[in-house]
């Protein structure tokens, strides 16, 4: 037996394939009592593992996380790459909730608009520079043709990303094309309901030729507000930051109903997106519920 640190890459069904700091692939299953802040292993955990030399382990520890999500599942992730299109419908919403995750986890955010050849793509571009370019790198890209490619490997050079959006908006398909082989499986979207079907079902870390490391993730509609509080949720809103010293109340202003507000003031000035303000509205609401409910 030895023990040797590495990275859990992929987790199905319990059993890990871990990658060894020597670049050796190991399969383990986790020691029976581990539990990492009373949850389970993530995928991209920093691990120590006993292993023979069938190359096969048991998950001894687990080092401290550096960022974690839920959705999708991954830690120590440097950022999230958004993945859009014009088809699945965009769920401006997911987008929001992503993005407060990242700022509540300190980590980047990319998001790449993708399905340049179908309607819409120019608008949808346009709506998304719009409403986040203060907060993320926008790119267009084409997943199944490569372009972005090169701009995203230059973005994301040496770090570890995880990407994230909707079923089937071409997240597969993007890097595949960016390894150039079919690493992961991909799937169609449904004619019928023009929503993706759910075709990768585990999360699973994909390594460029420079070292870079890439995570392919589940796609998903719905999640779950980041952040509990609702006086807090502002504040994950950078892009409110600047027009908040003209609110009277300054850094306690919810910009809801209170009658001084810089934040409102920009909307009707046209300086930040009405679409983006009326979802801070939406979620504001969402997160009051939630936190009423909290001792139920
Ligand atoms: N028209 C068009 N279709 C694309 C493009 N990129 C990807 N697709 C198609 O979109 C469908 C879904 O692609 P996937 O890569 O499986 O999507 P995904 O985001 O990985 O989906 P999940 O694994 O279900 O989360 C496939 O049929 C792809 O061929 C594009 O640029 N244009
Ligand atoms: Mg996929
Ligand atoms: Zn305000």
């Amino acid at each position: 037996m030895a023990i040797s640190e590495g990275q859990i890459i992929k987790g199905v069904g319990g059993l890990y394939t871990v990658e060894l700091t020597n670049g050796e692939i190991i399969r383990c299953k986790a020691r029976g009592k581990l539990r990492v802040n009373g949850g389970d292993l993530f995928i991209g955990d920093y691990v120590e593992a006993n292993y023979n030399d069938k190359k096969e382990g048991v998950i001894e520890k687990v080092k401290p996380r550096t960022s974690q999500l839920i959705r999708p599942y991954v830690s120590n992730i440097d950022g999230i790459i958004i993945v859009v299109s014009p088809i699945p419908e965009p769920n401006f919403l997911l987008i929001d909730k992503l993005i407060i995750g990242a700022v509540a986890q300190g980590i980047k955010a990319i998001i790449c608009v993708n399905k340049p050849d179908l309607d819409g793509f120019t608008k949808l571009v346009e709506r998304v520079k719009t409403d986040y370019s203060t907060l993320a790198t926008v790119l267009e890209i084409d997943a199944l043709k490569g372009k972005g490619s090169d701009e995203l490997k230059a973005l994301v050079k040496g770090k570890f990303y995880a990407l994230a959006g909707q079923s089937a908006v071409g997240k597969s398909t993007f890097i595949n094309t960016m390894i150039g082989q079919e690493v992961m499986e991909t799937g169609e979207i449904s004619s019928h309901s023009e929503r993706g079907k759910n075709t990768t079902r585990h999360v699973e870390i994909i390594k460029l030729e420079d070292g870079t490391k890439i995570a392919d993730t589940c796609g998903f509609d719905k999640l779950m507000m980041p952040v509990a509080d609702p006086a807090e949720l502002a504040s994950y809103f950078v892009d409110f930051d600047e027009f908040v010293p003209n609110c009277k109340f300054k850094g306690s202003c919810r910009h809801v109903d209170e009658d001084v507000c810089g934040v409102k003031d920009a909307v009707n000035k046209g300086l930040l997106s009405k679409d983006r303000y009326d979802r801070y509205l939406q979620l504001y609401k969402e997160s009051i519920q939630r936190w009423n409910k909290r001792y139920d």
